[in-house]
């Protein structure tokens, strides 16, 4: 239960509404603890969480496994600062570079930065290796990405509700069609192009998976352009597709690899990017950083994340349960009016719903999931993100896809 027993959900709703920004709409649900593919809300009741905090809890909530790294490390140091070296840092990156096959790291914190790093990055090798004459380096991306909320981030974005009133924008970002090898194409010939920064599936987009050989192709006409291709997998990352990296699907290796979310299983903010010397040593000491980046605590518990994602072979997991979920849900699209499709790879998953965007049907449906005790909620208007924690067993799937079955099958329209 809470600390404050005597605050009901209702209370710290109230709380939040009248001291937090108003800058999220969440389901009307107070979550107090978390165990595994459940969490409870203050009043007890239990909830198959299927969003994992936005595939940021693949190793399900609190694992024993990483929590004990969290407590053993708070206990002995956890922040150095990078003006001196510390025990956790150099193995850890020998860890990570030798798991995900890159000369070098470097270690942030949130999601973002590891966008906004992998953008630097590029940049600065687009001037010293590519020879793009002084602040005329464009980098692409994709219609419908999202990769976060600083000025850089939503200056590439295509979503109103990300950059409106938020100018002016950073320049030199260009956006061109997703799944579209040709559009790619005709942008690489630009010279002064260094990047094009995608993600492998476009999660805030609805989950919208390419076509097969999409990836490869980036990487080859990418290669073909001397063009270095950024894989943002913040979100597709860490097994949540059903391999390691949703790039693994593909012959596909990116010239940068960006992580973040389930890197640490939801316990800290831990990101990374990877890549080989002849960009990575593009950077010079002094020319980025960030006062939490590399610290001990971080490194402890990341390490302890990704053995349990390596231990727990929590890809093979989410592929075998990512088939399962998908067929089952495509039964409701041959049975029902409500769902129209059903999209994903392993357990990163959506349904479409039979409404209009701007509807609240897709809200609706996930008040009674909600009710029916499985939490989810609508990314762009009609579309549902199903997102489990990587650790459910076939059992517990099973009784998920009773519970959003049953809840299509007796849900009525508003
Ligand atoms: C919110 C969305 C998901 C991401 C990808 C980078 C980042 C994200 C592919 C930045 C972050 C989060 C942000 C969070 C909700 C959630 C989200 F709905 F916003 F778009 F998952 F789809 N690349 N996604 O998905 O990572 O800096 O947040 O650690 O901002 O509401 P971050």
């Amino acid at each position: 239960m809470n600390t404050n027993t005597s605050l009901s959900s209702a209370n710290l709703m109230a709380l939040e509404d009248a001291h937090g920004a108003h800058n999220y709409h969440p389901l009307p649900v107070v979550l107090d603890r978390g165990e595994g593919v459940h969490v409870w809300d203050v009043e007890g009741k239990q909830y198959f969480d299927f969003l994992s905090a936005y595939s940021a809890v693949n190793q399900g909530h609190c694992h024993p496994h990483i929590v004990k790294a969290l407590q053993r490390q708070a206990e002995k140091l956890t922040l150095t600062s990078r003006a001196f070296y510390n025990s956790n840092l150099g193995p850890f990156e020998k860890f990570m570079t030798e798991l995900f096959g890159y000369d070098k790291v470097l270690p942030m914190n949130s999601g973002v930065e590891g966008g906004e790093t992998s953008n630097k990055l590029a940049r600065k090798w687009g001037y010293l290796k590519k020879g793009i004459p002084e602040n005329k380096a464009r980098i692409l991306f994709a219609k419908g990405n999202f990769w976060g909320r600083t000025l850089a981030a939503i200056s590439s974005s295509d979503d109103p509700l990300s950059y409106k009133d938020f100018g002016p924008y950073m320049p030199g970002y260009d956006l061109i069609p997703y799944n579209d090898l040709d559009a790619l194409e005709r942008e690489l010939k630009d010279p002064n192009v260094c990047a094009f920064m995608v993600e492998p599936i476009q999660g805030e987009a609805g989950v919208v998976v390419p076509h097969e050989g999409y990836l490869a192709g980036v990487r080859a006409l990418c290669t073909k352009h001397n063009v270095l291709f950024i894989a943002d997998e913040v979100q597709t990352g860490i097994a949540r597709t059903g391999k390691l990296l949703a790039t693994d699907y593909e012959d596909a290796r990116p010239d940068l690899l960006v992580l973040g979310k389930a890197l640490s299983g939801g316990v800290f903010p831990v990101s990374a990017v990877l890549a080989d010397d002849d960009v990575m040593m593009c950077l010079k000491p002094g020319e980025h950083g960030s006062t939490f980046g590399g610290n001990p605590l971080a490194c402890a518990v990341a390490q302890a994340a990704l053995e349990v994602v390596l231990n727990e072979n929590l890809a093979d997991n989410a592929f075998r349960l990512g088939q399962r979920f998908r067929e089952a849900m495509q039964s409701l699209v041959d049975s029902t009016d409500l769902v129209t499709a059903v999209r994903g790879k392993g357990l990163l998953n959506a349904i479409v719903i039979n409404d209009t965007p701007d509807s609240s049907t897709a809200w609706d449906l996930c008040v009674a999931l909600k009710d029916n005790g499985l939490l989810a909620k609508p990314t762009h208007g009609n579309i549902i993100r199903f997102a489990p924690p990587l650790v459910m067993t076939a059992d517990q799937l099973e009784a998920c896809i009773d519970i959003i079955a049953n809840t299509v099958r007796t849900f009525k329209k508003a």
